[in-house]
């Protein structure tokens, strides 16, 4: 396979202005009759040939104007057909046949369970028929679907429906018209014996939109949190950007099958059931919130992805980072906004930051792929967000909110660039963004070391910034890249902000400073008091700050920094340098002692009246093993592993008392509602159970039992069940685990989590659990999310057992990733990520781990194993 440039973009030489497509369903032989209305595109010359993707199709019929074309008219490839010879205007007629059961890779047309379903985006259309497949090419759709009957009552496409009627042989068909030009990744149908819940939103101008959740008869009642999170979104992008919906019907659908979270498709969002259905008794408090967000993710994406699309995939962040930015925006508004930021930042330092240092690291507006599906990346996604989120600080919220409607109201129907929605930001703000640009062009994650002296004479705090950006594969060289630092001085005195005054300016108490050379000071004047440096505060940029602290310094942040999220950050780092020499004493064989400073700090914090539980439990989460690793040039998991256990039990064993009286406060027996009080509350306690677990205190295993046997909400109960299995009371564990798999085996979504918790556990026969459940019966390697619920669990978060020495975590892994790449190549490429990060651990453990992905070399690769599997060997 070759790389596809971006330098190398051309406008298509014929775009498709009107599409009308008719599916005649079946499993094995569905009919596509497609009908473009095509014409020259305008920037290109006569005479070119008209090039079509299509792939795994089977063509019965080809005509231009009416008229069927000769053999020697056309010429079809694997990839595609080029007609030589098309008038400058002309219609064009096809008939494919597809096979939506064999459909395994799930893009294109497919099946799950017994219905029909789409995934377009990126290039999934190219499966269904001949056309155009590229987001730059914008037609309005008119889609009939013909299907039984009594198999698929229900016919779905984007649009409204303006057509239905009954035909022989106990068939049936509905026509949908979509009014609002789109590429074909934005296309979408479903057919199949659902049912619906309904509902209805009066848009600001007072127009009615019906909403419905389609879905299998059985899910009826896991609907109502999609809903009211649909109706939350609809409101929020109102009043926060002014964008109204824009046709008469919202559908949301409900599948088993399917690669993703979720997909925005015009009109007829498509969503993993994982991401959309929610119960007290089977969903999670997490899950809750994970909906929430996703069902405003693609509501979003109407304006910023539908409206306004893409030019081409490389501009795949205009849509994705604009849009995790808006859907963090609008969570952070409807729920406990610091916990927001510090749940995006935990998980980006350790993800996102682990991805930019890895063999596969690109920059948020890559140059080239060969699989753009290998490109649905935290980089394109989450880096991306953080760039718009840098932008909206540095122009400020309310030019913020002038830009995004220049954007939208200019580029409204268009198919657009990164450089477009910039420039927009640009002119109203009047700033030059030009170094800034530099964000979506360089990959890596840039390192900031800071210095800090205090002039006692004169008062003055000296600040130096010293930015460098590691070299990547593809890019040694870097440039220095506009970085906003957000931060405040916190007096030792007064435990206060202090003023800041820099260059004889007055900026308050907190403030940014715009560090663009490669090193620059920063002198702050009128300084009263010896300061402690409060920086990056809200981690106003996606970088990795040092500062030399000392453990004093950041006791002293912890209990003072007005900034949330600094605060849980100084905690963070503390526990850090601990882990630390902990670390140190396991490899050389020392015996380990707990800095009493970090418990003293936790004393205060279990100890403090705060109204924000959600906040203290996060305070109160040890930095997880994948992040710990992160910090380290050279990843022990074993003494990573012991650390961190001995950090947790000597917290355990020192604040018992304490933490036995917090789960007793946060105990309550009021009805499950997902409300950021309840969540808060219910994660403080659960933390303070995982700590009195850690030890096997008496009464928290207990506690645990009581929790898991009271059965009040999933949130609950889950937590309790992992915590007995993950210990060694197996006495309790095991007839609790049996007594859950028996009660929700016909759950799939609770079986997930039910897989997820027992491969997590920390035990040596961990592996073994693994080899044994993927031939439990709830089990398949055609679902993804059993994949992930099971090798994905197991790969990313049993970082003890997947890197045992004997490597047969890595050969576990590959086996799985050799027969996805048959079944489902986007699948395949992601769960295979662990592998990927040879490079950071012992000598052993990257011959082990290479040696397997040599041998998935060997197989006849998909493109999107074939990409990753390269880069991680080259
Ligand atoms: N836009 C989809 C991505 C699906 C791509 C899969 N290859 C989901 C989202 O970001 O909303
Ligand atoms: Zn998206």
């Amino acid at each position: 396979p070759q790389p596809i440039h971006l330098s190398d973009y051309r406008p298509p030489a014929h775009r498709v202005t009107r599409t009308e497509l008719t599916f005649d369903l079946d499993p094995g032989a569905t009919r596509v009759k497609a009908r473009l209305h095509l014409e020259r595109h305008p920037e290109r010359e006569a005479g070119e040939p008209l090039w079509l993707d299509g792939e795994s199709l089977v063509l019965k019929s080809i005509a231009i104007d009416g008229q069927a074309l000769d053999a020697d008219e056309y010429e079809q490839s694997d990839n595609g057909l080029r007609v030589h010879r098309v008038p400058e205007q002309f219609i064009l007629d096809t008939e494919v046949e597809i096979a939506p059961s064999e459909n395994t890779a799930l893009e294109g047309l497919y099946q799950s369970g017994g219905m029909y379903c789409t995934q377009c985006e990126a290039e999934g259309f190219r499966r269904i028929t001949f056309y155009p497949d590229r987001p730059d090419v914008m037609a309005t759709f008119t889609t009939t679907v013909i299907g039984g009957r009594d198999q698929e009552p229900v016919l779905l496409s984007n649009g409204n429906p303006v057509e239905r009627g009954e035909l022989p042989n106990g068939r049936h068909f509905v026509t949908w018209q979509d009014p609002h030009p789109k590429p074909c990744y934005l296309f979408a149908l479903v057919a199949g014996d659902l049912k619906k819940v309904e509902d209805h939103f009066t848009t600001m101008s007072g127009r009615e939109v019906t909403l419905q959740i389609w879905v299998e008869e059985e899910n009826l009642g896991k609907t109502e949190h999609a809903m009211e999170s649909l109706k939350r979104s609809m409101r929020w992008d109102e009043e926060a950007y002014g964008r109204e919906y824009d046709l008469d019907l919202f559908m949301i659908v409900a599948v088993n099958d399917f690669n993703m979270g979720a997909m925005e498709n015009k009109g007829l969002n498509i969503f993993n059931s994982a991401a959309v259905l929610t119960h007290p008794q089977t969903a999670t408090d997490a899950t809750f919130q994970r909906v929430e967000g996703i069902v405003a993710h693609e509501y979003f994406h109407n304006w910023s992805g539908n409206r306004v699309t893409c030019r081409d995939w490389f501009q795949l962040s205009l849509k994705e980072g604009f849009t995790v930015f808006r859907d963090q925006s609008f969570s952070a508004d409807v729920n406990s906004a610091p916990v927001k930021r510090i749940e995006e930042v935990s998980f980006f330092r350790t993800a996102q930051f682990a991805e930019d240092a890895g063999p596969t690291a690109h920059p948020v507006r890559p140059d080239q792929y060969i699989e753009i599906g290998n490109f649905y990346t935290l980089t394109i996604y989450e880096k991306g967000a953080e760039i718009v989120r840098m932008l909206c600080n540095l122009v400020g919220e309310e030019k913020f909110r002038e830009g995004s409607d220049l954007y939208f109201s200019r580029f409204d129907g268009q198919a657009v660039t990164i450089e477009d929605f910039v420039t927009c930001m640009a002119e109203v703000s009047g700033l030059d963004l030009t170094q800034f640009m530099h964000w979506y062009r360089q990959a890596g994650t840039p390192e900031i070391d800071a210095f800090g002296e205090y002039d006692y004479a004169n008062g003055q705090y000296r600040l130096l910034l010293r930015q460098r950006t590691p070299a990547t594969p593809g890019q040694s060289d870097k440039v220095p890249l506009h970085i906003p630092v957000r931060l405040g001085l916190v007096g030792t005195k007064s435990g206060r902000d202090l003023p800041l005054t820099l260059d004889g300016e007055s900026l308050g108490t907190d403030a940014v400073v715009h560090l663009r050379e490669q090193e620059q000071e920063f002198l702050f004047t009128d300084v009263d008091e010896a300061p402690i440096p409060s920086l990056l505060r809200g981690f106003s940029a996606p970088v990795k700050l040092a500062f030399p602290y000392s453990r004093e310094d950041l006791a002293f942040l912890l209990a003072n920094d007005s900034d949330g999220f600094n605060r849980w950050d100084a905690g963070q780092r503390l526990t850090l340098l601990a882990l630390d020499d902990l670390i140190a004493a396991h490899r050389n064989g020392v015996e380990k002692v707990m800095d009493s400073r970090v418990v003293d700090a936790f004393r205060v914090l279990l100890e403090e009246d705060t109204n924000d539980k959600a906040v203290l439990a996060e305070m109160l989460t040890l930095p997880s093993e994948a992040y710990i690793a992160e910090q380290q040039p050279l990843v022990d998991v074993d003494a990573i592993h012991a650390a961190r256990e001995f950090v947790r039990q000597s917290l355990a064993r020192e604040l018992r008392d304490e933490l036995l009286a917090v789960y007793r406060a946060n105990q309550s027996d009021a009805a499950y509602e997902p409300t950021p009080e309840q969540i808060g509350q219910r994660a403080l306690k659960n933390v303070a159970l995982s700590y009195l677990m850690s030890i096997e205190d008496e009464e928290g295993v207990e506690a645990a039992k009581a929790q898991f046997d009271a059965d009040h909400n999933m949130t609950d109960v889950r937590h309790a069940l992992t915590l007995l299995v993950h210990s060694s009371r197996a006495d309790i564990a095991d007839p609790a685990l049996k007594a859950f798999g028996q009660k929700w085996a016909n759950d799939t979504l609770v079986m997930d989590q039910w897989f997820s918790l027992q491969v997590t556990r920390p035990q040596p026969d961990a592996l073994e659990r693994v080899r044994y459940l993927m031939q439990h019966p709830a089990f398949s390697l055609k679902n993804p999310n059993k994949v992930r619920a099971l090798i994905g669990a197991f790969a990313g978060q049993n970082r003890i057992n997947f890197h045992r020495l004997d490597g047969e975590g890595y050969r576990l892994l590959a086996d799985v990733v050799i027969e996805l790449n048959r079944l489902n190549p986007e699948i395949a490429a992601r769960i295979i990520t662990p592998l990927t990060r040879w490079q950071r651990f012992d000598e052993q453990r990257q011959d082990l781990m290479k040696a397997e992905l040599e041998r998935i070399r060997q197989e006849d690769l998909s493109p999107n194993l074939y990409e990753v599997v390269t880069k991680a060997l080259a």
